[in-house]
């Protein structure tokens, strides 16, 4: 057995969507900060990004996260997320998968009925409170990072020339939030592939039109998330599909998405602080979120959200490349 490399990995899902969490093989990134250590990532070791995600390891709707020492002394760890697509600066599920391998491999002090986890993120800090019983995390409660409505009514030409209207939230990532009824199609998985190519060509405009890029971190840009709502969707109980660049769906009910949607609700007047929050996927699974505050990001009103999830841990893995692989970055078909 050859190989150039060795990368240590705990596989988990949260809710359905996998996570795999690199716990060892690529050192620490150059960078003062997470998200200076993303674009470091980004532009200098995209072959291990690939190689972890792409086919024949990974596949086309893979996404992990990478340990690393945190940047800022109030945090226990510092993480990079990465996927198919690229590198978000914040990933909900991911985070959850991240705080059940900390704990459940005794890599942070486990402390019963709660352990607190200071995250240090590109988007800034989260902290997971862990519920555990026995040693085994049961559910992760994440204070994720301020989350702001952009636009609430906004339109977007489609290459069809139909103009449909979105409200445009920031909850980690950026997203375009509509009832997919607005896109002509029914919330029915049979008609997935529809789905996807609605909601990308949705993408496409928005990006087009007016790329949102965050006001205190331009390297934050770009929606490459569509949250399609389901028509019983409520503002206590929504149903969606999560359509991803460059196209797949969340398995999992999306932690950003999540966060978002309750931002856009909370600027709509539809969801007040301190109120529980159901966020259901396309496979039927929930993350249950409320607001805890407000606050203010570049002068723009901004809500404190928070939301809980589960996540269990489906193997360990040293992953390998052979020098005579002819796919050292995986491919994607
Ligand atoms: O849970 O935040 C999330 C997420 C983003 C993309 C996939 N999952």
């Amino acid at each position: 057995m050859r190989s150039k490399l060795v990368l240590h990995a705990v596989d988990s899902h949260t809710e359905g969507m996998p996570t795999r969490v690199v716990t060892g093989g690529i050192g620490t990134v150059p960078g003062a900060t997470m998200n200076d250590r993303r674009l470091y990532f980004r532009e200098h070791r995209d072959d291990v990004k690939r190689l972890l995600m792409n086919e024949p390891r990974g596949h086309s709707a893979m996404s992990g996260a990478i340990l690393q020492p945190p940047t800022r002394p109030d945090c226990d760890w510092g993480v990079l997320y990465i996927e198919v697509s690229g590198y978000l600066p914040m990933c909900g599920h991911g985070t959850i998968g991240v705080a059940t391998v900390l704990v459940e491999t005794g890599m942070v002090e486990v402390v019963e009925p709660v352990t607190t986890i200071r995250l240090d993120t590109p988007a800034g800090v989260v902290v997971a409170e862990v519920a555990v019983e026995d040693g085994a995390a049961r559910a992760v409660t994440l204070r994720n990072v301020p989350s702001f409505a952009v636009g609430l009514d906004r339109a977007a030409t489609l290459p069809d020339g139909r103009t449909v209207t979105y409200d445009l939230a920031y909850g980690g990532n950026f997203y375009a939030v509509l009832p997919l009824e607005r896109l002509g199609l029914p919330f029915d998985r049979s008609r997935k592939d529809d789905i996807l190519a609605a909601g990308l060509s949705l993408m496409a405009a928005i990006n087009e039109d007016e790329e949102p890029v965050h006001p205190e971190d331009p390297s934050i840009r770009g929606c490459h998330h569509v949250q399609v709502t389901a028509p019983d969707a409520t503002s206590r109980h929504s149903r969606h599909a999560m359509v991803i660049h460059p196209g797949w769906f969340d398995r999992s009910p999306c932690g950003t998405g999540t966060s978002a949607r309750m931002a856009q609700l909370h600027a709509r007047g539809e969801l007040p602080l301190h109120t529980e929050f159901v966020n259901e996927s396309f496979i039927g699974t929930r993350f249950t979120g409320r607001l805890l505050g407000t606050t203010e990001i570049a002068g723009r009103p901004a809500v404190l959200p928070s939301f809980t999830g589960r996540a269990w841990i489906t193997g360990t893995a040293q992953y390998l490349l052979d020098p005579q692989d002819p796919f050292p970055a995986g491919f994607v078909l």
